[in-house]
C-alpha cells in the first residue's frame, strides 16, 4: 500500500512549536493507524501508572499525576506501532526481495506490522512462512556450527525491555561471547565513556525535579522540540520563572525558540506562545569543546581578578579541594589555550562566550543537557569531559537543581546497558553472572557496531541477530555495511515492522515478529508487565493495552528464550520457565544487577523507583575516589586525519539529523514541519552564500560526495539544495538517507561512535536520473 505524501514544498514555518500544529498532526497519525478507537484508549494510557511506557524517547515523567502524558511524537510512535495494517505470508508471496528493495524506508514500514515468522532459506528470492520451533532450530543449527561463539553478534536496539535485555545478554554470555553491539554505540556511547572516567558513573546525575530548581539550563546539540517534546514543558516553566535557558545549536530549532503548550488551555485558546530561551549561540559543528573552554577561560580570569580584589570569585574552591583531582593541570591547559584557537574553532565571538560565562558564573544551580550534536563527533569524549570540568569548577554536580544530563534517545537504551548489554562489560557484572548461574563468562571484550561491520566484512562474524532496530540503515557507510551483512551465513531480525534489514540479509535470513510496547503480552501466568529505565534512572513498569494484531507474534523474552533453549538446552538456565512469569526474570535481575534488590515489590510504587546515582550524591567511583578534571588540548583541527591526508579541501561540513516526522530509520511522513519542508527528504540545507560560492542555485539538485583517505567513492545523488538559515560552511540533511557518506573509520576517539554530525563533503552536479512521480 502506497503511503500518503505531499508535493515537495519549502516554506519557513511561522508558528510556535507544539500547540495546534501538533494537535493536527496527532489527529492525522491517529486516523491513519486504521484503528482509531482502539488507539485513543492506548494514547490515554501512555506513561500512566498501570499503562505502558511511551515507545518513543527516554525523557522521564513529570511527578505530577493526572495529566495527558504523551506528546505529538509519542502519539505518532504509538499509532505507528498499533496499526491495523499487517505484513503476512501472502505479502511475501506477492513481493520478492528484489521488488521490495526498490521501495524506500517510508514505504517499507508503512506496510504494517509483521505478523508471522518468515524464512529465507538461501535458495530463492522470497521469504516463506516457518513455524516458531523450526525457526529456533535453524538458529540453533547455525550457532552450534560456528567455529567459535565470537563468530556471532547479538545487536540490541534501545526499545528492548529490561527483561528482554537481561535474558539476551545472559544467553549471549552463556553461549560464550561478549559480542553485544547496540544502538548506544552510535548514540550516547561517548557520554558513558566520558562520564565513567570523570565521575565514576556513565549516567546523568540529575532527576526530573532538578529542572524546577535550576537557575540555568544549558542545552547543547539537542533538538527537544522534535526528539524529546515532553522536555519543552519544564523548559518553558524554567523561562517563565526567570531561570536562564541557554542554547548552543547551529540551527535555530523552533522548539528552542517558541512553544505553545498543549497543557495550557489559555495559551491554546488565545493562540499564544512562550519564549523558550534566554540566550541562543550558534557554534561551528564540533565547536562546543572550544566554546566550553572559552567559558572556563573567563571563569579563571574572573577568579584571578576577584582574588586580587580580595573578593569571592566564581570558583567553588571548597568543593574542588574536597572532591576533585587534577585541578591544577586543568587550569594550566585552559591558560595555555589561546583565544585565537577558541574563537576559530567554536565559531563564536568572544563577547558571546563572555555572555555565556556570565550566566554560568552567576547561576547557583545549573544543569547541562546534551544529545547527538555533542556525541557524534570525533572528539566527543573530550568534549563531554570538558563540560564535566566546567561543572566541577563551580561544584555543580551532586546538589539539588544542578548536574549533568545526557538526554538519552531510545526509550530504554539506558536500561539495556544497566541490564548488561555491553560489548565491554564491567568485570563485576561477569563475576555476578558467574556466581548466580555457575557458568564461566567470556572475559575478552566483544565487538561494538563499527567492529561488528568490520568483522562481517572480513568474514570473522557469520551470524547476526538483531533484537529490534534497523542495523542495515542506522549504521554508517551503507553500501559497505550492506555487503558486510550479505557475507553472513544467517541474519535474524526480531522486529515489529518491515525494514531494509530484512531485505539486505545473509545467505539465510529469518524475520521473527514480536510484540511491541502497546501490545498485551500474555504468558502462562497471565498478562505481563515489562520494565524500562528513563534518562533520570527511574525504573518503572509498562503494561501493554491492545490486543495484538496476530496470535502468531511472540514477546521478545519468549523469542529469546526460544532461541536459547534450542541452542543451549536447560542445563544452565531453564529459559522457557522464566518467561512463564516475568517476575522470575526480575528475581534474577535482582540477584545480579546492583540497585534492583526487591525489584518486583518496588515496581508497585506509582512512578517506579529511582536507581541511586553515586555521583549525584558526591560519591565518586573513580580510581582515585574523586571526581576528575580530565585535561585535553583542543584538537589541532576539527577535520580529522582521514580528511586532512586528502589534498582536496571540503566545500562544506555536513551534519545528519532527524526530521520532525521520523523516529530514527522509521519515517512517519516525508514532512519536516518546523523546518518548513513538505513532501521530500532528499534535501540539503545550506547557506545561500555557500550555495552561490560553490556555483549552484537555490533548489538545484546536487550530488553529495564525502572525503576520506581511501579509494571508496561515497556519494548520494539528487539532493535538492534549500537556502536555509544555517551558519556558513555548514550543511545539514536527514539520516539515514545520508549514511552512505559516513566512512566506517570515521568515529569518535574512545567511543567508536560514527561521526554523523561532522562529514567533510563536496557538492557536484546531480547525476541522479529524474524521478518519475
Ligand atoms: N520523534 C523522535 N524522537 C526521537 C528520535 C527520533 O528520531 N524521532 N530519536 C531518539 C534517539 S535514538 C535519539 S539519540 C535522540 C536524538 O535527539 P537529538 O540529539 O536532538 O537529535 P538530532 O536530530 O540528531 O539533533 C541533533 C541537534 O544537534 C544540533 N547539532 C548538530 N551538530 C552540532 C554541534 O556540533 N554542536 C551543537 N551545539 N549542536 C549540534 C543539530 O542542529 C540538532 O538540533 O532522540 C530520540 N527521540
Ligand atoms: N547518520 C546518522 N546515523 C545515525 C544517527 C544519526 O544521527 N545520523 N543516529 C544514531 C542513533 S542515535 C541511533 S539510536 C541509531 C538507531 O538505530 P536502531 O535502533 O537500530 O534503529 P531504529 O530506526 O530505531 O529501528 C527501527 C526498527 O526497529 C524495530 N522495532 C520498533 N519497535 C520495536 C520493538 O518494540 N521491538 C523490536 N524487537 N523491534 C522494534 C522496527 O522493525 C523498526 O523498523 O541510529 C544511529 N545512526
Ligand atoms: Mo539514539
Amino acid at each position: 500500500m502506497r503511503p500518503p505524501a505531499d508535493r515537495f514544498r519549502f516554506h519557513p514555518y511561522q508558528r510556535p512549536a507544539a500547540g495546534w500544529g501538533a494537535l493536527r498532526s496527532v489527529a492525522h497519525a491517529w486516523r491513519d493507524s486504521k484503528q482509531p478507537f482502539k488507539n485513543l484508549r492506548a494514547m490515554l494510557q501512555t506513561n500512566q501508572h498501570g499503562g505502558f511506557d511511551c515507545p518513543s524517547c527516554a525523557w522521564g515523567e513529570a511527578p505530577k499525576e493526572g495529566r495527558i502524558r504523551f506528546c505529538e511524537n509519542g502519539a505518532k510512535a504509538v499509532n505507528w506501532e498499533a496499526t491495523g495494517r499487517g505484513v503476512d505470508a501472502a505479502f511475501f508471496r506477492e513481493n520478492s526481495i528484489d521488488q521490495l528493495l526498490k521501495h524506500d524506508d517510508y514505504w517499507l514500514e508503512y506496510q504494517g506490522r509483521l505478523t508471522e515468522p518468515m524464512y529465507l532459506d538461501g535458495s530463492g528470492n522470497h521469504y516463506r512462512p516457518i513455524g516458531w520451533d523450526e525457526a529456533f532450530a535453524v538458529i540453533a543449527r547455525h550457532l552450534k556450527g560456528l567455529a567459535s561463539p565470537d563468530e556471532a553478534a547479538f545487536y540490541t536496539s534501545g526499545r528492548a525491555s529490561n527483561e528482554a535485555a537481561f535474558l539476551y545478554q545472559l544467553f549471549a554470555r552463556a553461549y560464550g561471547t561478549n559480542n553485544l553491539p547496540d544502538c548506544s554505540n552510535m548514540c550516547h556511547e561517548a557520554s558513558g565513556v566520558a562520564l565513567q572516567e570523570s565521575i565514576g558513573t556513565g549516567k546523568g546525575t540529575v532527576t526530573y525535579e532538578d529542572f524546577a530548581r535550576a537557575d540555568a539550563i544549558f542545552l547543547m546539540g539537542q533538538n527537544p522540540g522534535t526528539n524529546h517534546p515532553r522536555m519543552l514543558e519544564p523548559l518553558r516553566e524554567a523561562v517563565a520563572r526567570g531561570a536562564q535557558v541557554v542554547v548552543f545549536n547551529p540551527l535555530r530549532e523552533r522548539g528552542l525558540e517558541r512553544f505553545q503548550s498543549p497543557q495550557n488551555a489559555l495559551q491554546m485558546l488565545t493562540d499564544g506562545d512562550s519564549a523558550m530561551n534566554t540566550a541562543y549561540f550558534r557554534p561551528a559543528l564540533g565547536g562546543d569543546m572550544a566554546a566550553v573552554r572559552g567559558i572556563a577561560k573567563f571563569i579563571f580570569q574572573w577568579q584571578r581578578e576577584a582574588e586580587q580584589d580580595g573578593a569571592q570569585g566564581p570558583l567553588d574552591l571548597e568543593f574542588v579541594a574536597a572532591h576533585c583531582a587534577g585541578f591544577e593541570a586543568y587550569r594550566q591547559v585552559v591558560d595555555q589555550t589561546s583565544w585565537g584557537q577558541i574563537l576559530a574553532q567554536s565559531g563564536l565571538q568572544r563577547a558571546e562566550l563572555e555572555r555565556a560565562a556570565h550566566i554560568f558564573a552567576r547561576s547557583e544551580r545549573l544543569i547541562f543537557c546534551w544529545a547527538m550534536g555533542i556525541t557524534q563527533h570525533r572528539h566527543s569524549v573530550p568534549t563531554i569531559q570538558e563540560i564535566t570540568n566546567l561543572l566541577l569548577l563551580r561544584g555543580q554536580i551532586g546538589k539539588p537543581g544542578a548536574g549533568l544530563c545526557p538526554v538519552r534517545g531510545h526509550s530504554n537504551v539506558q536500561g539495556d546497558r544497566t541490564m548488561g548489554i555491553a560489548d565491554r562489560p564491567a568485570p563485576e557484572l561477569l563475576d555476578a553472572l558467574e556466581q548466580r548461574f555457575g557458568f564461566s563468562c567470556p572475559r575478552e571484550d566483544g565487538v561494538n557496531v563499527v567492529k561488528t561491520i568490520e568483522a562481517m566484512e572480513e568474514g570473522r562474524i557469520r551470524v547476526f541477530v538483531g533484537l529490534g532496530g534497523n542495523f542495515a540503515q542506522a549504521t554508517p557507510d551503507t553500501p559497505r555495511t550492506h555487503r558486510a551483512l550479505q557475507r553472513c551465513q544467517l541474519t535474524v531480525q526480531i522486529s515489529t515492522k518491515l525494514n531494509r534489514s530484512h531485505l539486505v540479509t545473509g545467505r539465510e535470513a529469518l524475520i521473527l515478529p514480536c510484540l511491541g510496547r502497546t501490545d498485551i503480552d500474555r504468558q502462562l501466568s497471565g498478562p505481563q508487565a515489562v520494565t524500562v529505565e528513563d534518562s533520570f534512572s527511574m525504573v518503572h513498569a509498562s503494561f501493554g493495552q491492545l490486543q495484538p494484531l496476530s496470535s502468531q507474534m511472540r514477546s521478545e523474552p519468549a523469542i529469546i528464550a526460544g532461541i536459547a533453549d534450542a541452542t543451549l538446552g536447560k542445563d544452565m538456565v531453564n529459559w522457557l520457565a522464566l518467561v512463564e512469569d516475568y517476575g522470575r526474570i526480575r528475581d534474577l535481575i535482582a540477584d545480579v544487577i546492583p540497585g534492583f534488590r526487591d525489584f518486583n515489590r518496588r515496581l508497585e510504587q506509582p512512578g517506579g523507583f529511582y536507581l541511586q546515582n553515586p555521583a549525584g550524591q558526591r560519591r565518586w567511583n573513580t580510581d582515585l575516589g574523586k571526581a576528575k578534571f580530565i585535561t585535553h588540548s583542543l584538537p589541532d583541527s576539527l577535520l580529522n586525519e582521514g580528511v586532512r591526508h586528502k589534498a582536496r579541501k571540503p566545500d562544506l561540513v555536513l551534519q545528519t539529523l532527524r526530521s520532525h516526522d521520523q523516529f530514527n530509520t522509521t519515517v512517519y511522513s516525508l514532512n519536516d514541519r518546523y523546518r518548513g519542508v513538505k513532501g521530500e527528504r532528499h534535501v540539503l540545507f545550506a547557506n545561500l552564500e555557500d550555495i552561490h560560492r560553490l556555483g549552484f542555485e537555490d533548489r538545484q539538485k546536487v550530488d553529495i560526495v564525502s572525503l576520506w583517505n581511501d579509494d571508496i567513492e561515497r556519494r548520494v545523488q539528487g539532493f535538492t539544495l534549500i537556502a536555509f538559515d544555517i551558519p556558513e560552511g555548514q550543511a545539514a540533511t536527514y539520516y539515514p538517507e545520508a549514511n552512505p557518506l559516513v566512512p566506517l573509520e570515521s568515529y569518535g576517539i574512545g567511543s567508536y561512535t560514527p561521526t554523523s554530525k561532522f562529514i567533510a563533503i563536496r557538492l557536484e552536479q546531480s547525476t541522479a536520473p529524474e524521478r518519475i512521480v
